[in-house]
């Protein structure tokens, strides 16, 4: 793995006990079932294990389930899904305790020594049990995990899996020319001008690393990108990599212009009033699911950034998704609809989602979904949860992470975003506190199947076509994190970075004990580096990257002279309180009460909702002014540690990924360096 490209799916020879382990399960596996999900599953159960006991793997069969002739074998895996292993598995283990509970995605594993399970004296098998053919590709890349971290369950228990949401999808922001917008790790993955007669075999890669951490759900285009790819000679070049998708489970989507009917369909309007344009809508979408019947349905950004959308013909977004939504619906397609919108002219551009959407919640058909980004600016290094969250009780949503570090250091710096997206999933509206059990907190609220409802997440993709896939050896942790996370939000950040860690780089205790240190405190480090105490958005313009606090506005109104800081001579931040925009009073209480006042505002959002005098005393007993300063030096001297605990373990790693690794580091340092340079002076020039 040293080149990166096998990602955690390395299946590094193990040793030891675990070795023993991996060498006693595979001395035969029984796969039931036909198709291309169990050949696929088959074929990972022997690439797994081959890789994980250093020997080709040649047990792994697959067994048509009518003829069942394997009962004189003693299998050491029996592998299938309920309907493919029909009567083995009745009245017996997962059907009489209920594991396999009929909800779809679920699986179940049953350890070796369980009297109950399986007939003719198959106890002594390991049994992985899907619910569906995708269940059962998870409950697969569940025993893979756990034989290479050391964390089989018990001898003789069972173990049972199922998804927290029902979409756990990847957005793309692939342009047809193969560019990424807001991406760092290369070109796209899909060759656009191969298919469909050339099919990528990392497309399958790809997938199989998405079905690993359990995602089920891809956006192949950008929403910026989206006016032509309905044309129908596109539609089948989709088609064949949703074929690839489909394989692993995984459903595909598509970004479309709301100006479709007009860019590629020849009507003078896309009024979604319109008979007209609902028709062309109708007939795109039965041309679509003719092609790819999984077809998982579209996303939209409309009226927002200069994308059009339904404002033109003074239509509101509930009218506008609900046209779209109606023609997906006889196929079974979901429409997602952004919410990310806003003006320019307004004092605070962080209000406008929250006033737009809470206004029309209800209106929004049953297979419509609103996608709401974890803040109400966008994906900075901190934000408070978007107030949104609170507030769409009769509207499905969808959570919006960004897994490429936009403004996070891009494709250089190591930020590990796990503990970022617990922050606001964890985050409980009744308290302002992080109770993730509470019924009122974002991921209850986002996971609550009630009334039929659609429950998802989603995040920006930070995937390229480099070696590497992400950028370094250390981004594709991001994937597989919120991979993980969509699957169970409950896992701790350390346990998915230690059970990443050792699947890419095996199970050297010291190496994967200075990855956790590294790791962990690595978000922390970045905001203090980049913007401490709430500040936000003082990157510079365009692409993002480093700092420019002094950015004169450009072109925005909304930006001018003070960016998002609003330094001047009395204080420094963003008044969004009581006596400022009022965005305060766009959560419930108790939190409108709590970030409204500057005593009572969590430090970590300080600056992000009020503007504060600068020799007004924090908690650590510093001025605003000393803290900042002291804040961003912390920020640095973060980095330099995780450089010397790298360079601890750097020669138990191979040379290459060392080296890399290293490199990057550097310019982590630099940057971080440049940062604190950069504002320390500027925001003390105000004082
Ligand atoms: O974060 C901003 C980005 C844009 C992006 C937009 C969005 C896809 O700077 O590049 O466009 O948000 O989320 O739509």
């Amino acid at each position: 793995n040293c080149s990166g490209y096998d990602l955690w799916m390395a299946y590094n020879r193990l040793s030891g006990e675990r070795l023993a382990m991996a060498e006693d399960l595979c001395r035969e596996i029984h796969v039931y079932g036909e198709g291309p999900v169990m050949a696929n599953v088959a074929a990972e159960l022997e690439r797994g294990f081959s890789g994980l006991t250093g020997e080709k793997v040649k047990t792994v069969r697959l067994i048509n389930s009518q003829r069942n002739d394997s009962t004189r074998s003693r299998p050491s895996i029996i592998a299938g899904t309920k309907h493919s292993l029909g009567e083995m598995i009745q009245g017996t283990g997962p059907e009489s305790d209920g594991s396999v509970n009929g909800k779809p995605e679920a699986f179940t594993l049953i350890m070796p020594g369980n009297s109950e399970s399986g007939h003719g004296g198959e106890s002594d098998a390991l049994w992985v049990i899907g619910e569906d053919e995708p269940a059962l590709i998870y409950g697969v890349f569940e025993l893979l995990r756990r034989i290479t971290t050391g964390h089989l369950p018990e001898p003789g228990s069972t173990y049972s899996g199922s998804p927290a949401f029902n979409w756990r999808m990847l957005n793309h922001w692939d342009n047809f020319d193969g560019t990424i917008e807001r991406g760092y790790a290369g070109k796209s993955l899909w060759k656009w001008h191969e298919l469909p007669d050339r099919v990528d075999n990392r497309y399958t890669d790809y997938a199989r690393a998405c079905a690993s951490v359990g995602l089920n759900g891809s956006v192949l285009n950008n929403v910026n990108d989206a006016q032509t790819v309905l044309q129908s000679g596109n539609l089948r070049k989709v088609k064949a990599i949703a074929q690839v998708l489909a394989g692993w489970g995984i459903r595909t989507f598509l970004s479309v212009n709301f100006a479709s009917p007009m860019i590629i369909g020849g009507l003078d309007t896309a009024d979604p009033l319109d008979p007209e344009v609902r028709q062309w809508w109708m007939e795109k979408c039965d041309e679509i699911y003719a092609l790819i019947p999984d077809f998982g349905g579209f996303l939209v950004k409309a009226d927002s950034e200069g994308q059009p959308g339904p404002f033109s013909y003074n239509r509101n977004h509930a009218q506008g998704a609900n046209m779209l939504a109606r023609a997906l619906a006889p196929h079974g397609g979901v429409l997602i609809w952004r919410a990310f919108v806003y003006g320019h002219g307004e004092a605070d551009r962080a209000k406008t989602a929250y006033s737009t959407f809470s206004a029309l919640d209800g209106e929004f058909d049953d297979n419509c979904v609103i996608q709401i980004k974890n803040g109400a600016i966008d994906f900075q290094p901190r934000e408070p949860v978007h107030p949104l969250f609170s507030h769409l009780h009769s509207t499905n949503s969808f959570m919006e992470f960004q897994i490429t570090q936009e403004y996070l250091g891009q494709g250089n710096h190591i930020v590990y975003l796990a503990p970022m997206w617990k922050e606001i999933l964890d985050f409980d509206f009744a308290s302002g506190l992080s109770n993730p059990e509470s019924p009122s907190s974002v991921v209850s609220r986002l996971t609550n199947e009630r009334n039929g409802r659609i429950t998802g997440i989603a995040a920006v993709s930070n995937i390229g076509d480099e070696e590497t896939w992400c950028g370094s050896h250390f981004h594709p942790l991001n994937w597989y994190a919120y991979g993980r996370l969509a699957w169970n939000p409950g896992l701790s950040s350390e346990a998915i970075a230690e059970e990443w860690a050792v699947q890419t780089f095996g199970s050297d205790e010291k190496v994967i004990d200075v990855c956790m240190r590294m790791l962990l405190p690595s978000w922390e480090t970045c905001i203090n580096y980049m913007t401490p105490l709430g500040l936000h958005h003082i990157m510079k313009e365009g692409h993002h990257y480093g700092p420019d606090p002094g950015f004169d506005g450009g072109e925005r109104e909304d930006w001018r002279s003070t960016y998002y800081h609003r330094a001047d001579r009395k204080g420094l931040g963003f008044d969004r309180s009581p006596t400022g925009t009022k965005a305060t009073e766009q959560y419930p209480e108790p939190c409108s009460s709590l970030f409204g006042s500057m005593d009572t505002c969590p430090e970590k959002y300080l600056l992000w909702f009020h503007h504060v005098p600068w020799d007004r005393k924090l908690s650590s007993g510093r001025t605003l002014m000393d803290e900042i300063e002291e804040r961003y030096k912390t920020g640095v001297s973060g980095v330099e540690g995780m450089i010397s605990h790298w360079d601890e373990v750097s020669e138990r790693i191979d040379p290459q990924r060392a080296r890399a690794v290293r490199e990057k580091l550097e310019i982590q340092l630099a940057d971080a360096r440049e940062w604190m340079e950069v504002c320390v002076p500027y925001f003390r020039s105000f004082k």
